[in-house]
């Protein structure tokens, strides 16, 4: 019985811990958060439990209230109801308690938005997004010419080409042809603007959504704290293909994004081949190392 017990549980862990080990990504039953990999998405899982400890009191208090009036006011047990109007007490206890959370929620708050919108470090590289109907296009404000490129969702006609054919790392609907690619620990300054009509840029695990309106220049940042591929999506309704737009960012050591930055200056699709060979390649020689010392 406690064997049976384990297996299921066992069973629920590898469900919950397994896609998440290859690329941070929504997986089947989510119900919380991604994992965070900026200081800022830490901040915000925090946030969130700590409105849940206001939150499901609250709910719960007013449940109860509801039922003792119910059941306690019902017209069988209380014939002639009250005809009390006003209670001074209770006026006040009503207005300052709510006073009081709203204080207690507004003041994390707000410091999370400060910290959000208006970043205490320089930013040491610049990406503008442009969203499209229905397409993300990239351009990397450095040096004379800058690298520009479009991203666009993964066909599964062109997987094997691409060498994205593992669907752990590379999911249907999120993976792209080009992605992002940004140094780990740095800090990440992103101009996002549409083309077209509204888009909005969202990247779950860094807590980052921003609107992308034509004619404007929206800006966030962000500083990724581990390396990895990190999936988010278009979080504005766009048009028929809005579910089609995925937003796709691989972030890598200093040095192998130095390369990276340098190869595709000539020749994007070399540069992502190259890149994938030594980040993938790197991952399965690891797992093949903890499988041979297990
Ligand atoms: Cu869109």
């Amino acid at each position: 019985m406690k064997n049976k017990a384990f297996a299921v549980l066992a069973a629920i862990g590898c469900l919950l811990f397994a896609s998440t080990a290859f690329a941070d990504q929504p997986f089947d039953w989510q119900k919380g958060l991604q994992p965070a990999a900026t200081s800022i998405m830490e901040e915000i899982r925090w946030f969130e439990q700590y409105t849940l400890w206001f939150i499901v009191p609250i709910t719960l208090f007013v449940l109860v209230l509801l039922i003792v009036v119910v059941v306690k006011f019902r017209e069988s047990k209380n014939p002639v109801p009250s005809k009390t109007s006003h209670n001074t007490a209770i006026e006040v206890v009503w207005t300052l308690g709510p006073v009081i959370v709203l204080l207690f929620l507004a003041v994390p708050s707000f410091q999370l938005l400060t910290r959000q919108l208006a970043p205490t470090e320089e930013p040491e590289l610049t990406i503008k997004a442009t969203g499209y109907q229905w397409y993300w296009g990239y351009e990397y404000q450095v040096g004379e010419s800058p690298l520009s490129f479009d991203s666009i969702l993964l066909q599964d006609g062109d997987r094997a080409a691409a060498g994205k054919e593992d669907r752990g790392v590379y999911p249907r609907l999120l993976a792209v042809d080009n992605e992002v690619v940004v140094p780990v620990g740095k800090h990440v300054r992103l101009l996002v603007t549409a083309a077209d009509v509204i888009h909005a840029f969202a990247m779950p695990s860094f807590g980052v959504k921003i609107d992308a309106v034509p004619g404007r220049l929206n800006e966030t940042w962000f500083k990724a704290d581990r390396e990895g591929l990190f999936y988010g999506q278009c979080s504005e309704l766009c048009g028929k293909d809005h579910a089609f737009m995925p937003i796709a960012i691989r972030v890598v050591s200093q040095e192998k994004y130095d390369t990276w930055l340098a190869a595709a200056a000539t020749n994007l699709g070399d540069a992502n081949k190259a890149l994938m060979a030594s980040v993938d390649g790197a991952a399965k020689s690891v797992n093949v190392a903890a499988n041979a010392a297990q």
